[in-house]
């Protein structure tokens, strides 16, 4: 491997040779490649149902044959191995087919989620340097293409701007298509695609997963899930999010010719028929949308009797959360606790229902090396809390082109620091207790602190800003802003017109603003952020005494800006 400057390879940390070669002698890399997942079963149940979306429906053969004229297309176009594609559409068939064509050619496609805007979006393509960005037209009222003139008149590497339905001066991405060719398989120790972090700091941060270590991810979490044949497999969480495109997701269910079911709208009303007609089996849920779906199940009369599996992970299901969810749908629960960074943890589907309910799952791989640690690096017993640090065959050595951070983010030895706060069991489960990682995990979305203080202090009424996670009995955890002020006190709805107004994506406003006229300071000076936290949980619970308790509360689902906040400050 060598890295060109501008090539993929340019800024990927691979795994110390030592390393590559115990996990190939150990059979977890078999130098396999996304773009050939799909050509067995094609070949071998060509005519079986791959994908559902609406009314329509694609057989492997289909859509076999669709990704390769499509990568054909992308050829003709001017895409080659090793290049940077920015693909931001919403789940939808369109998302696969283009998946596997990049795949196919090599091209690595960039995961931006549909709440993405220009601030993200275009820090994403400078990063990656990116040619070419996909969107589709509009979605939930929010015209792409807009963000990609504005993206394209600020980054001239963007060579192409491919958009899914009217494409208005850029191309379509439908007409993208030529005669199928065959391409030599990109390296299997290269990056096939790049993850989005959750992100800790200013700037979110790139992960590269190659291949090797994609399909090892896939392979190990289909046999965890027992995804087979027989398997119709939802997405509801998006698309492009880790946990429903590998673990074992969409990519998992394709891999042993199950069906994969595509919806746009998550919500009980839209969900729960698509169930019922299509029988299907296994589904991916965050802890606010498994209750949310536990709620209307009663209710709804709908016939849910397929479900046999309903993950839920990417935020802490509570324990009697977690009976619940078990106990209305009748069907195995499988915690989740996972990351895009790569560490997966499950729980086994023989698991009694006490262990399912009481922990996060174990890792995935005899090869996951954990280590908790107390602050001063040095192990604790099992039993007790520290942060989880983790290396092995699917979890990064390094984050993409970000050396300086590369440095904090990982030990000498090549672990990664999670930045969550969890107990080990003498039985090797891990309990998620809470997190160091300055960032708010609101039902699944993660919100990078430091990112959002940045915009704020850019408004001309604020001094400074620190956003603390608040406890919240739906979302897990709700963002508050704390401001002090150099002018007259903004009220919510203008800061997040504000936000909006900077390109940050909706999802990361807060969901209230507190003014203070000073700040708590820890020793060293910093803003005690646990001060904070503590003094939201005093307000919330003054107000609510006082009886102002606010609109009741929607799930985040990650695919869109539910809720608009439903409290001003004051
Ligand atoms: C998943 O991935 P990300 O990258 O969006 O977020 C990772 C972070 C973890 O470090 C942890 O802080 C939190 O999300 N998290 C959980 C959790 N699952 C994720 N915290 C408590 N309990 C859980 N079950 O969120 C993700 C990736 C793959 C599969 C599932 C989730």
């Amino acid at each position: 491997m060598s890295a060109e400057p501008n090539s993929a390879l340019d800024g990927f940390v691979p795994w110390p040779e030592e390393f590559a070669d115990r996990y190939r002698r150990a059979g977890y890399w078999r130098g396999e490649v996304l773009g050939s997942l799909l050509r067995a079963p094609a070949r071998r149940d060509g005519a079986r149902t791959a994908l559902v979306e609406g009314e329509r429906r694609w057989t492997y053969a289909e859509l076999d044959a669709a990704a390769d004229r499509r990568a054909a297309g992308l050829a003709e176009l001017g895409l080659a191995r090793g290049d940077r594609v920015l693909v931001q559409l919403p789940n939808s068939a369109e998302f696969i087919v283009l998946c596997f064509a990049l795949f196919r050619l090599g091209a690595v496609p960039v995961f931006a989620l549909p709440g993405h805007r220009r601030s993200e979006i275009a820090y994403l393509c400078e990063l990656s340097e990116a040619v070419c960005y996909v969107v589709p037209d509009v979605y939930e009222g929010f015209d792409h293409r807009e963000l990609a003139r504005e993206v394209a008149a600020g980054y001239a590497g963007l060579k192409h701007v491919l958009v899914f339905g009217d494409p208005a001066e850029f191309r379509a991405l439908e007409r993208i298509e030529a005669e199928p060719r065959a391409w030599p398989d990109p390296d299997p120790a290269e990056p096939a695609l790049l993850l989005l972090s959750g992100g800790t700091t200013g700037l979110p941060k790139l992960i590269a997963r190659t291949h090797d270590d994609y399909m090892y991810n896939i392979r190990a979490s289909v046999e965890v899930t027992g995804l087979d044949q027989g398997t119709t497999y939802l997405v509801v969480l998006p698309v492009a999010h880790n946990f429903a495109l590998g673990c074992p997701g969409w990519l998992g269910a394709l891999s042993v010719v199950g069906t994969v079911v595509l919806a746009a709208d998550p919500s009980p009303a839209r969900v729960f028929p698509l169930i019922a007609r299509e029988r299907v089996d296994t589904v991916a849920l965050v802890p606010p949308l498994a209750l949310l779906w536990a709620d209307a199940a009663g209710a709804a009369g709908a016939d849910l009797s397929s479900l046999r599996l309903i993950q839920v992970g990417g935020a802490k299901l509570a324990e009697p959360a977690a009976y619940r969810v078990a106990g209305v749908f009748g069907c195995v629960l499988q915690q989740v606790f996972g990351m895009a960074e790569g560490l997966l943890n499950f729980t086994a589907l023989s698991d009694p229902a006490e262990l399912v309910a009481g922990c996060q799952g174990r890792p995935l791989s005899p090869a996951d090396e954990v280590l908790v640690l107390d602050p001063q690096g040095r192990p604790v017993p099992d039993g007790e809390v520290g942060e989880l640090l983790t290396r092995g065959p699917y979890t990064l050595r390094g984050y993409y082109r970000a050396p300086e951070h590369n440095l904090r983010a990982f030990t000498e030895d090549g672990f990664y620091r999670t930045g969550d706060l969890v107990r080990r069991r003498p039985d090797a489960t891990l309990v998620v207790e809470g997190r160091i990682k300055d960032q708010i995990n609101r039902g699944g979305e993660k919100i990078a602190a430091a990112e959002v203080e940045g915009h704020l202090a850019a408004h001309p009424a604020v001094r400074e800003a620190a956003l603390v996670a608040v406890p919240d009995p739906v979302l897990g955890e709700r963002a508050w802003a704390f401001l002090t002020l150099r002018g007259p006190a903004p009220r919510l709805p203008e800061i997040r017109r504000f936000l909006a107004e900077r390109g940050l994506a909706g999802y990361k406003a807060p969901d209230r603003l507190e003014v203070v006229e000073s700040w708590p300071v820890t020793g060293v000076g910093k803003i005690d952020k646990r001060e904070l936290a503590a003094l939201a949980l005093e307000r919330s619970a003054a107000r609510r005494a006082a009886g102002a308790g606010g609109a009741p509360d929607r799930p985040a689902t990650q695919n869109k800006d539910t809720d608009k906040g439903e409290s001003d400050h004051g």
